[in-house]
């Protein structure tokens, strides 16, 4: 990687009825962010936030606890898509703010589009692969890895162009803790790695992180990581829409981060589900400023 890192925010909460990931992207940026890069030594290209339409703003904000409309939000990823398609094609290194993780669908949409052999680090508590048919919250949040795999609501599958953005086998989960049942049988029945936090408590994160890196490095043409805040223990990350017990701890994440640096195969990245709702003291917003710094 060369020593230019461009920036994009992504307001956007469209996963959950929910709001407040929309800032994020603003609480991130105030916890120093792009100092902290710059610090580093790199000439960091922000590119600002990345809104959704007044129009859906307004909707979300008259109609707070319905779920939300499939055709309005996928008209959103498509313009979503269309533009971190965009933001990729430069030599620079694409790094996304979010954002719920339900901008997935379309990040991942518009990044695919630039490789033969995408593969994703997802780190998470958990595992994004329901479908309508199979969550039980019926959140779009807990379905983009699903959608990227070619599974979910039709008009999603079509975001960016039509069906799966990547392959089973380049996938490989980190942290995972919380399935659903559907969830289960869906990594039961589909070539997926999974490295839980079980394994990492028995093998080690900086292990596991080599171990991740050595799969997918020797197949994909490029790595994107995917990294919920909601992997990390609660201690670290209060401001999260679904804490999840006995996660991985910040210096672990640090350590993660520092063994994707090292590897040099990382070519895009993402950190989503920060809510200034939700947060205390800017603590969850900081966390990623710390795991940021240490990936690059
Ligand atoms: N599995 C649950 C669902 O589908 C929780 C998803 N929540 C997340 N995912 N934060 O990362 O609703
Ligand atoms: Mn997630
Ligand atoms: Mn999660
Ligand atoms: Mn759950």
């Amino acid at each position: 990687m060369n020593n230019d890192i461009s920036v994009l925010g992504i307001k956007v909460d469209l996963g959950i009825y929910k709001r407040g990931a929309n800032n994020g992207p603003d609480a991130i940026r105030k916890a120093g962010l792009i100092r902290g890069l710059e610090c580093k030594g790199y000439n960091v290209y922000d590119e600002g936030d990345w809104d959704s339409d007044v129009e859906l703003v307004d909707y979300l904000n008259d109609f707070n606890n319905v779920s939300l409309d499939i055709r309005i939000v996928t008209k959103e990823f498509e313009r979503l898509a269309n533009k971190v398609k965009n933001f990729c094609t430069t030599d620079k290194f694409p790094l996304i703010i979010g954002g719920d993780h339900s901008i997935s669908i379309a990040t991942i949409a518009g990044i695919s589009l630039n490789y033969n052999n995408l593969g994703i680090i997802w780190f998470d508590a958990h595992a994004d692969l329901n479908t309508p048919d199979t969550s039980l919250s019926g959140n779009i949040y807990g379905m983009p890895l699903a959608v990227n795999l070619g599974y979910g609501y039709p008009r999603f599958l079509e975001v960016g162009y039509s069906g799966p953005k990547v392959k089973h086998k380049n996938i490989v989960l980190v942290g995972t803790r919380e399935l659903d049942p559907g969830e289960i049988k869906f990594i039961d029945n589909h070539d997926i790695k999974v490295f839980s936090m079980k394994e990492i408590n028995r093998k080690g994160i900086e292990n596991v992180m080599i171990d991740v890196l050595d799969y997918l490095g020797k197949k994909c043409d490029g790595i994107h990581l995917s990294f919920d805040m909601d992997v990390l223990d609660p201690n670290y990350v209060p401001g999260v829409r679904t804490p999840c017990s006995d996660g991985v701890s910040l210096s672990d994440g640090i350590i993660a981060m520092k063994t994707i640096r090292e590897s040099k195969l990382l070519s895009s990245a993402e950190f989503v589900e920060v809510n200034p709702k939700l947060d205390v003291n800017q603590q969850t917003a900081r966390n990623v400023v710390k795991l940021v710094e240490n990936l690059f």
